[in-house]
């Protein structure tokens, strides 16, 4: 939607340049063709869905990179709808939390990217540069299942666990 938007607006600026020499209504055509594919394009993707906030128990898990590797402390671990995991940065930074739209299952990816306060992309959290930061995500309103997570500097390190939601 937001390509062939940006090519009508292209495709309107170049043909306004090519006929500037002969007439001036390029500018009013250019006018009339930006609007109308701007609102359609920037709705559907947020689709309304609100963080919910945590209302159980916070799990901790740590961000280590030393000289046995880089990990995530506890990997893997359980938990229950509505509780949150606060990642903290211990060593070897930076780090980040990142659930890979394409395994996060699907009728909970929307709630979990808005449960997500900052981010760089989608269900990518901002990097960890300095101990004791801290990034909790919330798993409010998050369906049963399995939520497998990595480090994006350290996943060729094997920097990644999984987050069962019961
Ligand atoms: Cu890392």
């Amino acid at each position: 939607m937001r390509f062939y938007g940006l090519a009508l607006l292209a495709g309107a600026a170049v043909l306004g340049a090519c006929g500037g020499g002969e007439k001036k209504p390029a500018t009013d055509t250019a006018a009339t063709a930006a609007p109308a594919p701007s609102p359609s394009a920037a709705a559907p993707a947020a689709g309304g869905v609100a963080a919910i906030a945590a209302t159980g128990s916070t799990h901790e898990v740590k961000m280590i990179g030393d000289d046995k590797g880089y990990r995530f402390e506890p990997a893997n671990l359980t938990i229950k709808s509505g509780d949150a995991v606060k990642f903290v940065m211990i060593s070897g930074g930076p780090h980040n939390v990142a659930f890979d739209p394409n395994t996060v299952p699907a009728d909970s990816k929307a709630q979990l990217d808005a449960n997500m306060s900052t981010k760089m992309s989608e269900l990518s959290s901002p990097l960890l540069l300095n101990p004791n930061e801290a990034y909790t995500v919330s798993f409010g309103g998050i369906k049963p299942g399995k939520y497998p997570f990595h480090c994006t500097p350290h996943l060729p390190m094997n920097m990644k666990g999984v987050i069962t939601v019961q």
